[in-house]
């Protein structure tokens, strides 16, 4: 047996599963990916169109044969053409789960969705505020009500602006306004830049990327931004939360359900509908201890959040639980979901479900979710899962017992209140400790996992070395569950891995170097913190200026590109591990990864070495504070910053 499975995984519990896999000759993505090699260089190089008819058309990179598509796109025109629908995918996946969220709040404030209630009435009145709704004399559900579709309505919104956006940095925002990007509505620069990008239209470069900047904006700031903020009003916020993480958590004498996906409308009342008696004593009936609901990729990180409940694993690892023969029932609603599952699942007695119309798999079991029912379908679904347990092979049972403990529940407000302590709702403490020099700035680690590169290796590499340099780094989606199964998300890790001031800091609020905000439409709230650092004061008056940096660096989704995009857009240098699909043109790499900085205060970088990537991002960290004068960092040589 060859060491595939330990080259392909940095994950223990990976590894096995990865090895069983190859034992039973089932093929996953690893296999899949290596048979697609080598993979369309064109493709690669963002310098294939197939956007008309008279297409596909290819540059030739070397120069030599056509250096025009039929239509007579330049390599440039047909790269930025495919970035800005790579962005506009992205920004629609993540705004049409915003929009799911709002239509949710709206059935559940008028009485229409029983079984939500609105549990984050503090957050409701503080974006009530946002969106100009007066609150006296009405109920929280008449509040709600005009939220949701205040929300809603931003969506279709064809003139002004996104009413989130002002809660960036005045700066910011005029220098959007300055630049044109500021998001009218979010379909509506979604629509523009499909007309854009249609044959014929758009073949300037730069102004094709500066819409895609306003795409993303649109979701970063809008889309994304309504989806956890109204989930935060529907579901409530967030409180740091003790859990536990990695393969490790399916249970072997229990009915195993997994919710795989995104959206949490579901899996929040799956949370409840798993406490069912009559469910656990079918259970029982069935010899099973008790029913053991887990989460994967960022449903799992929404139900981690809010409940505690473990998680089994990010993207790669979706094929994997099903490999340890134990999971009855897989639970999917939209993005991220392998088509693959279906055949895996097939090789074992695993049901998998699907819930969203916008998510159909050939052959496999769909059961509609609707929010006025949501509590019956959610009981519905759970007692497939358990009458699935009698099905289970028990030979073929491999649970890797790798199991980690994590604190998750990190949000932009309790983050405040832990760090300015019981009565004082502010960063500057955390303004404080950067502007001493005990840390030297923070960055947010994010995004997927990819088989192009060492299954989780490169998010913990990268952020063993950002906090070994006193950087605190915020994480959300796969890249949070990545490091959270190395031990990172813990307060303790910060005395084996953190640098001396980030250990001090850590030491004295009591919070782990690593803190999870949540899922990929969380980001949301990592663009709240820092117009938060900024309001505080000390640390310039935009967002550019902020000794921050942000990375991706086994990103593979589109959503991952709009995100580095909004970050971008929000004046945040940004590093991604393998290249965008952009190399074809020189013209417009130079664009993202340098000029644009001049243009909006961020731009981006490539980088696969992780080390060197956080090498990057610690460098522009120190030229932010050199820019703003700010002491030298407290411990420097501990932190070995410049080896
Ligand atoms: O939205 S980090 S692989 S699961 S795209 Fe997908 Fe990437 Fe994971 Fe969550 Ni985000």
């Amino acid at each position: 047996m060859s060491d595939k499975h330990i080259e392909r995984s940095a994950d223990p519990a990976s590894q096995k599963m990865i090895k069983k896999a190859e034992e039973e000759n089932i093929k996953i993505a690893w296999d899949r990916y290596d048979a697609m090699q080598p993979q369309c260089g064109f493709g690669e190089l963002g310098i294939c169109c197939k956007i008309c008819n008279m297409g596909p058309c290819r540059i030739d990179p070397f120069g030599e044969g056509s250096q025009t598509g039929i239509c007579g796109a330049s390599k440039d025109t047909i790269v930025a053409r495919n970035l800005a629908r790579m962005i506009t995918g992205g920004a629609a996946a993540h705004s049409d789960h915003g929009r799911d969220i709002a239509h949710a709040l709206i059935l559940a404030a008028k009485g229409e969705a029983h079984d939500y209630a609105l549990k984050g009435t503090d957050k409701l009145r503080r974006l009530a505020k946002v969106y100009g709704i007066t609150v006296e004399g009405k109920s929280i559900e008449k509040i709600a009500e005009e939220l949701g579709e205040a929300c809603l309505a931003e969506f279709g919104q064809q003139h002004g602006e996104l009413r989130m956006l002002s809660l960036a940095p005045q700066r910011r925002q005029e220098l959007w306004r300055k630049l044109g990007v500021s998001p009218r509505g979010v379909d509506r620069e979604i629509v523009e830049m499909m007309h854009r990008t249609h044959i014929g239209v758009d073949n300037d470069y730069k102004n094709i990327i500066n819409h895609g900047l306003r795409v993303a904006l649109g979701d970063g700031w809008g889309g994304s931004m309504i989806a956890t903020e109204l989930s935060d009003v529907l579901f409530g916020s967030p409180e740091p939360i003790r859990a536990t993480v990695n393969l490790g958590v399916l249970k072997e004498d229990h009915v195993n359900i997994v919710v795989h996906g995104h959206e949490p409308t579901l899996s929040d009342v799956v949370t409840d509908a798993v406490k069912d008696k009559e469910l656990i004593d079918l259970a029982k009936k069935y010899g099973a201890k008790g029913i053991n609901l887990v989460g994967m990729c960022c449903t799992a990180n929404e139900i981690l959040m809010r409940h505690g409940l473990p998680s089994a694993g990010n993207f790669l690892q979706q094929e994997l639980a099903i490999l340890t023969g134990a999971v009855e029932l897989m639970m999917v609603d939209v993005q991220c979901i392998m088509p693959a599952l279906s055949s895996v699942a097939n090789s074992f007695h695993t049901k998998l479900v699907t819930t969203s119309p916008k998510c159909i798999f050939p052959g496999v079991e769909h059961i509609q979710f609707h929010e006025e029912k949501a509590l019956e379908i959610a009981k519905k679904i759970i007692r497939m899962g358990v009458e699935n347990y009698k099905n289970r092979t028990k030979q073929r049972v491999n649970i890797p017992p790798e199991i980690k403990g994590l604190v998750a529940g990190f949000t932009t407000e309790n983050t405040f209140r832990i760090l300015g302590g019981k009565y004082r709702f502010t960063v500057r403490p955390l303004n404080d400790a950067i502007i001493s020099g005990r840390l030297r700035g923070a960055a947010g680690v994010v995004g997927c996992n990819n088989p192009n590169i060492r299954h989780d290796w490169a998010h913990i590499e990268m952020v063993k070395e950002l906090i070994k340099n006193d950087i605190l780094v915020v994480q959300t989606g796969c890249s949070a569950i990545a490091c959270a199964k190395e031990g990172l998300l813990t307060p303790e890790s910060a005395f084996e891995y953190a640098g001396e001031g980030l250990r001090e800091v850590c030491e004295a609020v009591g919070i782990p170097p690593v803190l999870h905000v949540g899922s990929c439409v969380d980001n949301s709230r990592i663009l709240l913190i820092l117009s938060s650092v900024v309001a505080e004061g000390g640390l310039g008056d935009d967002i550019s200026d902020l000794p921050v940096a942000g990375a991706a660096p086994e990103w593979m989704s589109e959503k991952a590109v709009s995100i580095g995009f909004y970050f971008v857009a929000s004046g945040v240098y940004t590093v991604f591990g393998t290249p965008q699909p952009v190399i074809g043109s020189e013209n417009v790499t130079n664009y993202i990864t340098n000029e644009l900085e001049n243009v909006i205060g961020g731009k981006f970088a490539f980088e696969a070495d992780p080390i060197k990537a956080a090498r990057m991002m610690i460098e522009h960290i120190n030229k932010k504070r050199a820019a703003l004068k700010l002491a030298g960092v407290m411990y420097e040589k501990t932190a070995n910053a410049k080896a």
